[in-house]
C-alpha cells in the first residue's frame, strides 16, 4: 500500500512528491449515511490508476474523470420509477398514503421519481415496503438514493428471524432537504449478521403538525452487492 495523499473536494490541485514511475490512484470517496466527517472510500466505485513521474515541472490535468461501477459490484434492487413503482407494499393499512411515481419538474433524473405526500390528519403517516431481494453473507452492502423532503425519514431494512417473525430494523433517519441530496448508506451492520433469507427497503415518515403538506422525493433507490 502507498501513501495517502489527502481527501479532496473537486476540483483541486493535489501536491505531490517529486519521484519517477509513482503509482497514482484516484478513488471516489462518499459522505457515509450522509455525515460529511466520515469520508470512507466508496468500496462499490473503480478507481482510477495512472503511473506519473513527478518533477518540478510536473503537472497534470484530469479533466474528466468518469468513476463507475465496479464490475463485481452487482445489483439487488434498483428502482428508478421509470417503468412502474416496486413501492407498493402498504405497511401502515391507508391506501391513501403510497410511493407515485411523478412527472413534473421535481422529477430527479428519467422521466419520472418517486412521491409521497402526506397532506391531512387522515393521511398524516407512511410505512411503506419495495419489494424483496436476498443479499450474501460476508459481502460489502450499501444503499443509495437520491431524495429530497421537507419532512425528516426513517429508511430501513425488513426481513424475517428464524422463527418466521418479521424483524424491521431502522437504519437512518434522513433530514429535510430542499435540494436533491444522495445518499449512499452502509448496511453491514445488518448483512454482516445475516438472519433473513429476504430483506425489503422500508420508509417510514409522519407529518409534523405544523406542516401542511409533507413531500418526500426519491429517485435512483439502489442497493449493492460487492
Ligand atoms: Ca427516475
Ligand atoms: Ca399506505
Amino acid at each position: 500500500m502507498g501513501v495517502s495523499q489527502g481527501v479532496y473536494e473537486l476540483p483541486a490541485e493535489i501536491p505531490l512528491l517529486e519521484g519517477e514511475n509513482k503509482n497514482l490512484i484516484l478513488s471516489a470517496g462518499v459522505k457515509k449515511n450522509g455525515i460529511s466527517e466520515s469520508i470512507i472510500d466508496y468500496p462499490l466505485y473503480d478507481a482510477l490508476f495512472d503511473t506519473i513521474s513527478v518533477n518540478e515541472n510536473f503537472y497534470k490535468n484530469y479533466d474528466t474523470i468518469s468513476i463507475k461501477y465496479l464490475q463485481a459490484a452487482s445489483l439487488k434492487f434498483n428502482e428508478n420509477f421509470e417503468i412502474g413503482n416496486n413501492f407498493f407494499e402498504d405497511l401502515d393499512g391507508n391506501t391513501e398514503t403510497n410511493v407515485l411515481p411523478i412527472i413534473n419538474q421535481n422529477v430527479f433524473e428519467g422521466n419520472k421519481s418517486g412521491y409521497i405526500q402526506l397532506n391531512s390528519q387522515t393521511n398524516a403517516k407512511i410505512e411503506v415496503a419495495g419489494t424483496a431481494f436476498n443479499l450474501t453473507k460476508g459481502k460489502k452492502h450499501f444503499l443509495e438514493l437520491n431524495y429530497k423532503c421537507n419532512i425528516p425519514f426513517k429508511i430501513g431494512l425488513v426481513g424475517n428471524n428464524e422463527f418466521n417473525q418479521v424483524i424491521k430494523t431502522p437504519i437512518l433517519t434522513i433530514n429535510k432537504k430542499t435540494d436533491y441530496n444522495k445518499i449512499y448508506i452502509q448496511l453491514n451492520s445488518i448483512s454482516d449478521n445475516l438472519i433473513s433469507n429476504y430483506y425489503k427497503i422500508f420508509i417510514l415518515a409522519e407529518k409534523p403538525s405544523d406542516v401542511q403538506i409533507g413531500e418526500i422525493f426519491l429517485d435512483n433507490v439502489k442497493v449493492l452487492e460487492m
